[in-house]
Parts: C-alpha cells; structure tokens; sequence
C-alpha cells in the first residue's frame, strides 16, 4: 500500500438528489483548500475545530451553493488529519461542481481511502475499520449489532487484553534468558499453564464465534430441493411474500436457480429456489440440476420438499448427495393428501406444509430459526466476521497449542518464548498491526468513494 499524506476530497453521499449532499476532504491542505472557494464573515482558518461556519461557494465569482462546513483539526478526526465536510443542498449538479472546485487543488479520493487513513493514524485497528464497511452493507438486526459492536472496539478489546497476558508471560521468560540469575526460579510453570489454558479457551470460543459471526454479517443459507413438481418455488414465493419464482403444473419448470435474501426475527436469511432433481435428457433441464447440486454445496441448511408423490429412496439417496449438511424436510401439498399419510410423514419428522392454504410456513420459519442456533443478545464479544479475522484467530489458537505442548514436554526457555511470540503475532494481524498491503487494499477497495 503506498501511503500519501496528500490532501484527498470526495462526495460521501449518495449520487442523486436529497435533502443535503456532503463533500469531504482531508489532508494538511484540506482547510486551505476549501478556504479558496469559500466565503463567510471568518475564514476557515480561523474557525475552531469541530465548529459548524455558515457561508458561500463560489466558482469563478458565481455563487454555487449555500453551505455549512465543519472544520476537524488533527489529530480530533476521522482520519487523524486535517478535514473538512461542506454539506450542500442535495442536488447533484451543486456537489459535481463543489467537488470540481475542490479537485483543481486536492485529488480525488480512492474508495476507503477515509477510513484506511484513520486506521494507519491508529484511529481504528483493521477489526473496527472492516466493521465500518459491515456497517455500510447491513441490512438486519443484528448484522448491524455485530457491526456497531465490533466498530466499537469491543472485539479489539478483548485481542489487546489477550496479547497483553501472553506479553507479561513472554517478557518474564526473555528475563530470565537474558539474566538467568537475577531470575532464577521466578516464573512459575504451574501458574502460566493456569494462564495459557485459560486464555485457549478464550481463543476457542474466539474461533468458534467465526461461524456465527459469517452467517450473521454474510447471511444463512438455505436451497429447497426436491423433486420436480413437488412445490419448491411455490413454497420459496411464500417465504419471500412474493411471486418471484414461476409456478405452474408442469414439471421441470424452474430450470436456473433463484436466490433471494429477506430478514427474519433479525438474521438474514437467503433462499435458493433450484430446479427438480430427476433423470432427464434435457441439455437446460440437465443444466439446472447439475447447478441445483452446486447451491446444495454451499447451503448452511437444505430444504428437502415431497408431495407423497415420490418413493422414500429418493431421501436416502438425497442424504448422501447433502452429506453432513442439515436438512429439514417438508411434506408439501397437506390439503391434497390423507391424514393418515400425513401422520406417517409426521412420524418420520416431516414439517407438514399447504402453499394452497398457507399453513406450516410459519413452523418452517421456526424450525429454520431453530436451525440457525444463534442468540446474538447474549454475546459478551462480537464474533469474528470474516475469513481473515477467524484464519488468524485459529493461528494463534494453533501456536498457543505449540507453546502447551513445549511445556508439557519441558522444552527450553527459549523455545516457550519463541512459541509465545508466534501467538502473538497471530494475534496482531487480527488488529492490523501485523499485516500486508495486499491485504489491506483488499479491504479499503470494497468500501464506497467518501468513505
Ligand atoms: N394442492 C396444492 N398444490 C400445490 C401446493 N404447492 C404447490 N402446488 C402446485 O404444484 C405445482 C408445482 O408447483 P411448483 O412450486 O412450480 O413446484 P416446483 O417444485 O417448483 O417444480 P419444478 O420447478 O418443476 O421443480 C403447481 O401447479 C402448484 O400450484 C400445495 O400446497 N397444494
Ligand atoms: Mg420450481
């Protein structure tokens, strides 16, 4: 990543009209640069920081807009440096010709380049400034409260307070290599093992929350499958509360598969409509079922729909093909089939469903829900949310376990230091101290221009 200290503006709001469109800048140059095309009693140079100045923008002695500019003083900002934020009237014709003005002395800003500035100026660590671009794409309840807790520094909290044991255990060895006798039997064997396990299980937990953490930023994922015919799309339309998917009597109607998202109890859920498994010489229809096969691969949990139609090998041959994945299964069609074969299903664990009369949704909804297993409110930390975050997260629980087994097997001073430096480490690309820049383009380049 190649750093500029140069002054950088953009338009943070949204393209297209509204009540107010903000421009931003930030640099040493950001409050100079905007005092050339603004007017008001004080200049901008004389405003304090973090006050709001009424005034003027004009181009070429053409009065452009009436604005209101906050002016930030570093270090007391966003990014660390100088900034300013003109809030225009939301016209898009105003904020293109505000920020035109402004780029005749600034360059334009890349996408993130405002919150990869406040993570190098140590104004966020690499956990909150991803959760800033969680925050930007969260559309539930509670993608959002892992979100905002995570923006809060909660998450890094708890890596700092785990680094620091692991530094107090790790600098009480190196003394003891550097002055043997001076430290001599002062670290105690029994109590850092104490120490370690309990911070392996904190590291655990840390790992396992990885996979809560992805389904609540990035969605759980459900397809239903089935045979052709059986009620698939019918089902996924009242899901949705929508006619998305085609619907009709004839078999092998859904060819490509469907996927959409909507929020239910806070979690986000995306459901995939695919096509009906069977045997068939349709090249399209062959199509569909091969990519039906690729969706059942990526599910966190498979819908498995029937009408009594088809025979109960289908299901054992449909275990194999899910594998470990969960799988619920739906009797569709209830209002057309006999109560006594419906208790059959029943028995057999079968969630009993009527498109046609709309009943067993809501038991579906539930036993999805039961499915997902998550209780977001009871979280003491916020999970981790990405690959990146869990990979290293699993380092340092890895090197930790290193370090157990090199006390265990009463391995050298040194070799425990080593081990304990590892974790360490690992533990440091999680905040972004250790970190590359590929790594870190990667993340700033995902996020909107302005931000
Ligand atoms: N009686 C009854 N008919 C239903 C019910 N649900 C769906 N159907 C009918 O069953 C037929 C097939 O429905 P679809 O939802 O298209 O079935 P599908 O599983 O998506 O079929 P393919 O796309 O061909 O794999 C349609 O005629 C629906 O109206 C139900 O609960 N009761
Ligand atoms: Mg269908």
């Amino acid at each position: 990543m190649t750093f500029n200290q140069d002054t950088i503006a953009a338009q943070s709001t949204a393209a297209g009209k509204g009540a107010i469109h903000i421009i931003r800048l930030s640099g040493s140059d950001a409050i100079p640069v905007c005092d050339k095309i603004f007017k008001a009693k004080k200049s901008l140079a004389e405003t304090p920081s973090r006050y709001a100045t009424f005034g003027k923008i004009y181009t070429d002695k053409q009065l452009i807009d009436e604005v209101l500019v906050t002016v930030f003083r570093a270090p007391e900002s966003y990014t660390g440096e100088d900034m300013v934020e003109i809030s225009c009237h939301g016209n898009q014709y105003i904020a293109a010709q505000i920020l035109e003005n402004i780029l005749q002395f600034a360059r334009i800003a890349e996408p993130g380049e405002f919150t990869q500035r406040a993570f190098i100026n140590n104004k966020l660590d690499l956990t909150q400034a991803e959760a800033v671009g969680d925050l930007l794409s969260a559309s539930t309840r509670f993608a959002h409260k892992i979100a905002i807790d995570q923006m809060d520094g909660r998450l890094k909290q708890k890596i700092s307070s785990i680094l620091e044991i692991i530094t107090k255990i790790r600098i009480g060895l190196e003394l003891e290599i550097d002055f043997p006798e001076d430290y001599q039997d002062s670290i105690c064997i029994e109590e850092i093992s104490l120490e370690i396990s309990r911070l392996k299980t904190d590291l655990e937990m840390l790992v396992a929350s990885g996979r809560d953490g992805v389904i609540l930023r990035d969605g759980y994922r459900v397809s239903l499958i089935g045979s052709p015919n059986v009620g698939k799309s019918s089902i996924f339309n009242a899901l949705l509360e929508s006619e998305r998917a085609i619907v009709t009597p004839v078999p092998g109607t859904t060819r490509d598969y469907l996927e959409e998202a909507i929020a239910l109890s806070g979690f986000l859920i995306i459901f995939y409509d695919t096509a009906g498994l069977r045997d068939t010489e349709d090249p399209l229809e062959k199509m569909g079922i091969a990519r039906s096969m690729n969706i059942i691969e990526k599910s966190d949990l498979v819908i498995y729909v029937t009408d009594s139609q088809q025979q109960d090998s289908e299901i054992d041959k449909l275990q194999e093909v899910v594998k470990k994945k969960k799988l619920l299964k739906v009797i569709n069609k209830t209002d057309i089939i006999s109560s006594s074969l419906i208790n059959k299903y029943l028995q057999q664990e079968y969630i009993p469903c009527s498109t046609v009369l709309k009943g067993g949704l809501e038991k579906l909804k539930a036993a999805i829900l039961q499915e997902i297993n998550i209780r977001p409110e009871e979280f003491d930390i916020p999970p981790l949310t990405n690959t990146r975050q869990i990979a290293a997260a699993r380092k340092a629980l890895e090197e930790l376990q290193r370090f157990e087994d090199t006390l265990k097997s009463e391995g050298s001073v040194e070799f425990l230091a080593f081990d304990l430096l590892q974790v360490s480490k690992a533990l440091e690309e999680i905040t972004g101290v250790i970190t590359t820049d590929d790594i870190l383009d990667k993340i700033f380049s995902s996020y909107c221009i302005g931000k």
